[in-house]
């Protein structure tokens, strides 16, 4: 079934709020920020703003380790500004979406620091074992490098931390922790908020017994586990979410897990992120080993998934790049000689697809990796443990500093590009991470002006959107292409067709027989002209991104 998802036609912005814009000069962005740009965001026809974590935080992971749920974090602002935000977005037709971080709290949650006291009904919260030192309970490892359990001597007891160690991991089988969480997402609710992203929702669920992993690092133990699907249907009918937009952030899932979770009978979610098609250029599955992307595994991912998500009536959010990735451009376009119609190319094949488009600040007028040469540079706790892990496993620095200027989160956490002037005009002071040199090429104020710009087609992407119902609801299907650099597909609602080409090629390739798209008119493109046809084929020029309409 093609059944549309009611979210079909929107288009969400993700918001870092840290890197957004500053208002007061500390360096850091906050909300009042994010209140100055709400008539460019309008502009850009944006339906949804999803805002990174600003509660009550030490920042040991950027405000993924909360330490007070309903609390804005004074770095950020007040309550005061998030009530006007959520009244200025709404006033320009805009909704607020919130990040929810309910896998584990902040190490100085008032939880937390209760258990340690000894507080046996907040240890309960939280995954405590019993134990010895040097002997943890389990064999797995942390997502930012390490043993995932910490040891407490005081308590003679063990921890479970997927993430940093002051990222305790919640006891989801505790029906207080479900109720308190619950009672979170009903607060912000009554404050005005539309909807929300579940921060890795598919990890809360843990097995019965803790074993170990005896061939890998405890993600198959623990990745939608056993009360996964139980739990997020009663989180959504408790908090009384089931009309909002709420999307799941899946860690290492299925795509039988993700149809159960989307499948609009079930209950549960509107949507999923899922990241198998950005980990094609993790050789050997290692993200700190590199390799080039491997297209056809990316084309045969995207495949599965839409195709997989539509056979269910489930959906997909659709995105290339977030607070965690590299950007896109760098990774899978050519941002040096191609930059801009490589950047494009991505937008119409990302744009187009069936499903819900996320645009993380920055993407839509280009943004690159920002190159950095050296350890200072970096911010983040998972890049900061990672280059000690690469140098102790026999890294030289040089090399190791190359992983990360292709691998760091921080490629995406660097400031906003609003101006080519001092700090891309985010800051007046010195911002908390280095801008990028690249300003000087990528940033609002040049391409809103322009309408060839990166912009300016990403604003057209949106609004067609909102137009076509072709696009918010029609079919999937894809077609056969002759080159392996080339990814084709076709929507279809009632009697309209729109084939999409996406080369992913610094050379012409060959894609789909011209018979494909004879008659038809071009809706969208990375170039200024129809794409060209050569003995009855249509050839691509490179990063050539062409929509077309019957
Ligand atoms: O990320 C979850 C996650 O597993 C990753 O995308 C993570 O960045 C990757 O595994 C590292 O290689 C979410 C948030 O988006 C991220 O910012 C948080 O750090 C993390 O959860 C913990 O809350
Ligand atoms: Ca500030």
């Amino acid at each position: 079934s093609n059944d549309a998802c009611r979210f079909g036609d929107s288009t969400v912005y993700q918001i870092y709020v840290k890197s957004f814009k500053d208002s007061n000069g500390d360096g850091i962005g906050d909300l009042a920020g994010i209140i100055e740009k709400l008539d460019y965001l309008a502009e850009l026809g944006i339906d949804y703003l999803w805002l990174t974590p600003f509660f009550a935080s030490p920042l040991h992971d950027n405000g993924y380790d909360v330490s007070d749920y309903k609390a804005v974090n004074p770095l950020f602002g007040s309550m005061d500004d998030f009530d006007r935000l959520v009244e200025g977005a709404s006033a320009r037709g805009m909704k607020i979406m919130l990040d929810m971080v309910f896998n584990h709290t902040s190490s100085e949650h008032t939880w937390f620091q209760r258990a340690l006291a000894g507080d046996a009904r907040y240890q309960d919260y939280y995954i405590f074992r019993e134990g010895v030192r040097d002997e943890p309970p389990t064999n797995w490892k942390s997502k930012f490098g390490g043993s995932a359990w910490e040891y407490v001597s005081a308590l003679g007891r063990w921890y479970l931390h997927l993430f940093d160690v002051t990222q305790p991991d919640l006891n989801w089988d505790n029906p207080a922790v479900r109720a308190q969480l619950a009672d979170v997402v009903r607060y912000w609710r009554r404050k005005g908020v539309s909807g929300f992203r579940f921060d890795v929702v598919n990890l809360i669920s843990k097995p019965r017994v803790f074993i170990d992993d005896l061939k890998g690092d405890g993600r198959s133990l623990y990745t939608d586990g056993p009360r996964i699907h139980e739990y997020l249907k009663e989180l959504v009918a408790t908090a009384g979410i089931g009309s909002m937009i709420t999307v799941g952030e899946m860690s290492s899932t299925s795509l039988a897990d993700c149809m159960r979770y989307t499948d609009p009978t079930r209950h549960e979610l509107s949507m999923i992120f899922s990241f198998h098609h950005l980990k094609v250029d993790y050789k050997d599955g290692d993200k700190w080993s590199l390799m080039r992307p491997d297209i056809l595994r990316f084309r045969e991912l995207i495949r599965t998934w839409q195709l997989g998500l539509q056979s269910c009536g489930g959906w997909n959010a659709l995105f290339l790049g977030n607070h965690d990735q590299p950007r896109p451009v760098s990774r899978f376009g050519d941002d040096k000689t191609y930059w801009d119609v490589s950047a494009k190319m991505l937008a119409i094949f990302m744009h187009l697809m069936r499903g819900t488009p996320y645009v993380y600040q920055g993407e839509e007028i280009g943004m690159g990796n920002p190159g950095f040469s050296s350890i200072e540079q970096y911010r983040d706790v998972e890049s900061l443990n990672y280059y000690r892990i690469l140098r102790h496993r026999g890294k030289s620095e040089q090399e190791a500093l190359a992983v990360l200027a292709q691998r760091s989160r921080d490629n995406s956490r660097t400031p906003m590009q609003w101006q080519a002037r001092t700090q891309a005009g985010f800051t007046d002071g010195t911002p908390w991470i280095e801008t990028s040199r690249d300003a000087a090429r990528a940033n609002v104020a040049n391409e809103i002006v322009d309408p060839n710009s990166i912009w300016s087609l990403y604003r057209h992407l949106i609004e067609l959107r909102k137009q076509m119902p072709l696009i918010a609801r029609g079919s999937i299907a894809f077609l056969e292409v002759i080159s392996p650099k080339v990814i084709a597909y076709v929507r279809e609602l009632d009697s309209k067709r729109l084939v999409v080409l996406s080369s992913f090629s610094n050379a012409v390739e060959a894609a789909v027989p011209a018979g494909e798209i004879a008659g038809m008119r071009l809706l969208a493109s990375s170039y200024p002209t129809d794409p060209e046809t050569d003995d009855g084929i249509v050839v691509l020029r490179p990063w050539e991104g062409a929509a077309l309409i019957r």
